[in-house]
């Protein structure tokens, strides 16, 4: 059994109360690890020695080169570990292996896109009135809180952790309290590479205890976090006290439009792709999937076969296709949202159920479930039930499908499926969501934004902008006739 404890100015510690949390495999039940678990006083001891460090400018000051020397070493041994990190990840999570392996490289790739990219040019010049010569140069933000949650708990680590170490900050960072095992052995390379201590630290716990002392923290400078909408509206509110600079990347209900001229079988696929990858729990799931009414029977048929043929199990069954729910309490939820389905009058095409026998009696398996028949006021329509439970609606043409697509609160993503280039710009320019695809669903970039539109977050994540959510910005203005002006006579 894996004993996890804290990191914080470069040592491993338990928690001040040496309160222990289980951590369990979804898959079977069985507890994994032992992870320390901190409340606020453990939150402000990091805290502090995060502000401490900032301030000393031992990170921010080091070169660019430098900094980026360190996380060239972290993916190095991320990929070192690949194998271990991979085993772990589908233990703790129950992702099955291909994903926790794409998880693993995806992480290693992502420093190494922070590492290069904090070395390249940066800043601009402005052509000022006067004798003057102004400059814009980017800074760390100071002290940042990350906040992640389950679903993808190394790489959702690492997407925060690269840009905000490569820009020079100063981290508190907590996993989410299901899901802390691979997160730890990142900070356990963190500590192999030699990053100075106090620069990285790791506090375990609670959402409302070591989450809520980070949001509220005066010392802390900016806020990173991704997790549901309702937990980020409360991260807003604690972050208020000191205006901190936040980043949120919330929940979703993606719309998924498929027109009658598209590759069909492609659809399908994606489609398929779109809603039962990650097991649903993926905040860019294509969970509303729209159909043109004359293919919508066809599709409707062989979706549903297909998403009946789905292989559940357990994540380190090599033939399995989706892995189990992260956890008893989020299965319950996602069962329960059947259940209002059934009681809202959709129609259950297939799927809805828990699945047992085959040895997945003690794990935490939906099967893969199809709901039609739903009008749009339904609350599985419009909430976010993150499970792979997906709804199929049919529209009648381009405006119709348009505006079921952004029949929503949320705006994270969004896809369109058709032959007809014109149409499907057309269509996606449309569509109010931060992250489309075009003939395709799920491909991630690093080089790319991620982030949504209206409940579903502000800022963006990964690329370019991923690394300025972790900047400030600073204008110098240099006076190149050094006299006095002449203002005030006297
Ligand atoms: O997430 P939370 P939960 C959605 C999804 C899911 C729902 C609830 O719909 O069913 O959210 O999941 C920390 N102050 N997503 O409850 O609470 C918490 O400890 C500071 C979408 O598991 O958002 C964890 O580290 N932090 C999503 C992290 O927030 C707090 C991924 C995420 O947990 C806190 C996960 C507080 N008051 C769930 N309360 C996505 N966008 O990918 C909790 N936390």
């Amino acid at each position: 059994m894996l004993d996890l404890k804290m990191y914080i100015d470069g040592e491993w510690r338990d928690s001040l109360t040496k309160e222990k949390r289980d951590i369990l495999n979804p898959a079977t039940g069985e507890i994994i690890a032992q992870a320390a678990e901190g409340n606020a006083q453990d939150a402000r001891l990091a805290i502090a020695v995060a502000r401490t460090t900032f301030d000393s400018g031992v990170w921010s000051e080091l070169s660019a080169v430098e900094r980026a020397s360190y996380l060239f070493k972290i993916a190095d041994h991320l990929e070192e570990r690949q194998e271990e990190l991979k085993l772990l990840e589908t233990m703790d999570n129950g992702k099955p292996h291909r994903e926790a392996g794409f998880d693993v490289s995806d992480a290693a790739a992502c420093f190494r896109y922070y590492a290069g990219l904090i070395t390249k040019p940066d800043g601009q010049t402005y052509a000022v009135p006067g004798p003057m010569q102004s400059m814009v140069i980017h800074e760390p933000v100071g002290v940042c809180g990350l906040i992640v949650p389950w679903n993808y708990p190394l790489l959702m680590s690492v997407w925060k952790i690269a840009p905000a170490l490569a820009a020079g900050n100063t981290i508190v960072f907590k996993p989410s309290e299901v899901t802390p095992v691979t997160s730890v052995k990142l900070f356990e390379i963190i500590e192999e590479v030699g990053i100075p201590k106090g620069v990285a630290n790791l506090v375990m716990g609670s959402g409302a205890t070591v989450g809520q002392e980070i949001s509220t923290s005066h010392l802390v400078d900016k806020i990173s976090f991704t997790g549901g909408t309702k937990t980020g509206r409360e991260i807003m509110k604690a972050a208020a006290g000191n205006i901190k600079n936040i980043s949120l990347e919330l929940g979703g209900k993606s719309p998924n439009v498929i027109f009658a001229d598209a590759d069909f079988e492609t659809a399908v696929d994606y489609a398929l792709f779109g809603i039962f990858c990650g097991t649903g729990q993926v905040c860019a799931a294509g969970s509303r999937i729209l159909v043109e009414e004359s293919i919508y029977e066809a599709f409707l048929t062989r979706f549903a076969e297909r998403a009946e043929n789905i292989r559940v199990g357990s994540g380190d069954d090599p033939r399995t296709e989706m892995g189990p729910l992260v956890s008893k309490a989020h299965m319950e939820k996602v069962l329960d949202y059947i259940e209002i389905g059934k009681r809202e009058g959709a129609r259950l095409v297939c799927g809805g159920y828990r699945m047992t026998g085959n040895g997945l009696d003690q794990g935490y398996f939906v099967a893969p479930t199809v709901f039609t028949d739903v009008t749009s006021d339904m609350r599985i329509v419009r909430e976010e039930i993150f499970g792979p439970v997906v709804t199929i609606q049919s529209f009648k043409n381009e405006q119709d499908a348009i505006a079921l697509a952004n029949d929503t609160v949320y705006g994270l993503a969004g896809a369109v499926f058709t032959t007809d280039g014109a149409k499907a710009l057309r269509v996606i320019k449309k569509i109010r969501a931060g992250i489309t695809w075009i003939n395709a669903y799920h491909p991630t970039f690093n080089e790319a934004p991620w982030g949504g539109y209206k409940q579903s977050g502000i800022g963006r994540g990964l690329g370019t902008h991923g690394l300025e959510e972790f900047q400030e910005v600073k204008q110098i203005n240099i006076n190149l006739q050094v006299e006095p002006t002449g203002w005030f006579e006297n």
